[in-house]
């Protein structure tokens, strides 16, 4: 597949940048090609590069020609729009209520699970023994659980993953899904939600960005 020139994904380390990995996984679920450019966050404290790329100094940053996108959930509905189905797989499910809590779910995850995103922090998932969580993450992990349990139970299509195919809502929580198994967190109560972690840590693109985080060196602290 030849790179599309206009389409520039700005994202920072793959063991870092749980929100690059969001971005990133919603381009391969498109099946786009696309320019892949990392800025280091540990290089770029004052967020002078990233302000050049985007607006709010955040990555990831979608840029297509002149427009820059620098939001995982705005970039997903971007390449909804710009990339729809049935030419490129689609991002949310088909089904009017099934897409209606596919989005709440990403919105949740987008603006919420505080604790767990403080607790059980991205990079520290790549240290040979990550420390042991807090409560509160804890608990927030199993809240989490329980809403992939609700889901799986309820499910109509077929598939491993939330709605049956890959889609945005599992991009939205794989940073998660990488934090609820690195943490070790019991899934002994959602078996089914145990059974979909491991699908998405299966998933190739998912698996690909994990092998490459992997391959750079562990930061306790970033
Ligand atoms: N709401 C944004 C959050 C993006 C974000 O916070 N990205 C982090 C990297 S994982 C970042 O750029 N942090 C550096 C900073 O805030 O200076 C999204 O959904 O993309």
């Amino acid at each position: 597949m030849t790179i599309d020139a206009n389409l520039i994904l700005y994202i920072g380390e793959k063991n870092i940048s749980s929100w690059s990995m969001r971005g990133w996984l919603a381009m391969h679920i498109k099946e786009l090609s696309f320019e892949e450019r990392t800025i280091e966050l540990r290089t770029d404290k004052d967020r002078r590069r990233r302000r050049e790329v985007s607006p709010t100094g955040r990555v990831p940053a979608l840029h297509h020609g002149d427009l820059a996108i620098p939001d995982s959930l705005a970039i997903i509905e971007y390449l909804e729009e710009t990339f729809p189905a049935p030419w490129h797989p689609p991002l949310w499910p088909i089904d009017k209520p099934a897409r209606a809590h596919a989005r709440w779910l990403a919105a949740a995850m987008h603006s919420g699970f505080l604790k767990l995103r403080e607790g059980m922090s991205f990079n520290l998932c790549f240290l040979p023994t990550p420390p042991k969580p807090r409560q509160e993450a804890l608990q927030e992990a199993a809240e989490m659980l329980g809403y992939f349990e609700a889901a799986l139970s309820r499910k109509a299509t077929p598939g491993d993953f939330l709605f049956g195919g890959f889609g945005a809502v599992d991009a939205m929580f794989a940073p998660a899904v990488v934090r609820l198994t690195a943490f070790d967190v019991p899934t002994r109560e959602t078996p089914r939600a145990a059974a979909y972690l491991q699908a998405v840590l299966n998933h190739p693109p998912v698996a690909r960005w994990l092998r490459e985080a992997r391959a750079l060196p562990p930061r306790e602290t970033y």
